[in-house]
């Protein structure tokens, strides 16, 4: 199985996978990798993205601050395990002035698309709506129209146009902590208007596979690889001790991605460590990027640890796709 997006990535952040480890993914002997502290006035640093950058790396990170503000900050690295994250947020230029004042911004997606980085993120406007926002240089970021109405969470794009149109995935919302939520595909031929929307997959209603019952949310931007686009996901199971965020693979179709062509009926990753299972928001693994690697296949998967610090965790595409294929719903 091959990755076809990105390109070779030498200095991904890499552990091989321990000889007694029975998972597709496998965690960091490090994490958690950036602790609350991760800036000046942090309480949390989570749900961050991270690209390939110059000769190291760059990233989007949501760090909730002493105040509970959410808000998000550029940082960069060189090996991608240790990261410098600036104090003050980022300040988007360009928007209408109508959408430009923040609200408050949080989960940000980073895909690499004809040659800038764009930015998705939950961005506040009279309720949560996706934002979206380039930059080149990870100093000045050029902020867009909002992609939806309120209200929706977890915007990502593809990174490359299929059929001649800019595809992104969602997940339509409430305005709370809401309780149900299918993942969308919507097309646009300019990154401003938004259309042809369709529906990708939904929640399983059953204990057939109820760690995905109450909602799915798309995590990083989708992997191209030879069997088709690859997703990670989020899916949530209500407990009567709340909300349990647990991490699951897709494969939807090249040429018409809201097609489903296999979905995991397992888990891949669930909160199983200390700092997964305690913290702000008790038992979340929330995926929001990963570094790929064409020439090996490795994936390195960047997540929000209990909404308090983040975690990185190593696979490769070959482990995915089988794992997907394997125990497809
Ligand atoms: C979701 C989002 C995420 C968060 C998760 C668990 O609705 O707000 O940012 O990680 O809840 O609290």
């Amino acid at each position: 199985m091959r990755i076809l997006s990105g390109s070779a990535l030498p200095n991904i952040p890499w552990e091989d996978k321990p000889a007694d480890c029975k998972e597709a993914i496998w965690r960091f002997t490090g994490n958690p990798i950036i602790g609350r502290d991760g800036n000046k006035r942090s309480n949390s640093v989570f749900n961050s993205a991270v690209v390939p950058f110059g000769d190291g790396f760059a990233g989007v990170f949501r760090c909730d601050s002493r105040s509970i503000s959410m808000d998000l900050f550029a940082g960069f690295s060189k090996d991608g395990y240790h990261w410098e994250i600036q104090d003050d947020p980022i300040q988007f230029i360009g928007a209408d002035k109508e959408i430009a004042p923040r609200e408050y911004r949080y989960d940000a997606r980073i895909t690499l698309l004809e040659g800038k980085y764009y930015i998705t993120w939950c961005n506040g406007y009279h309720g949560p709506t996706i934002g979206v926002a380039w930059t080149e240089d990870f100093k000045t970021f050029h902020q867009l129209e909002n992609a939806f109405l309120p209200f929706n969470r977890n915007g990502v794009l593809f990174p490359r146009k299929v059929n001649g149109m800019y595809m992104m995935l969602s997940r339509p919302s409430d305005n709370g902590h809401t309780p149900f939520g299918d993942i969308y595909l919507s097309q646009s031929k300019d990154l401003e208007f938004w259309g042809r929307h369709r529906f990708v997959f939904s929640t399983i209603k059953s204990d057939y596979s109820a760690w995905q019952s109450t909602k799915v949310g798309p995590g990083p931007a989708p992997i191209e690889t030879d069997e088709g686009w690859l997703l990670i996901y989020h899916g949530v199971l209500t407990t009567c001790n709340g909300f349990v965020y647990r991490v699951g693979t897709a494969l939807l179709d090249i040429d018409e991605p809201w097609k489903v062509k296999y979905r995991s009926k397992d888990y891949l990753m669930a909160p199983w460590e200390l700092y997964e299972c305690v913290g702000d928001v008790p038992n979340v693994v929330f995926p929001c990027a990963a570094l790929t690697d064409k020439d090996t296949g490795r994936i390195a998967i960047y997540y929000g640890c209990a909404d308090t610090v983040t975690g990185l965790a190593f696979t490769t595409v070959d482990e995915l796709v089988r794992f997907t294929k394997e125990h497809s719903v």
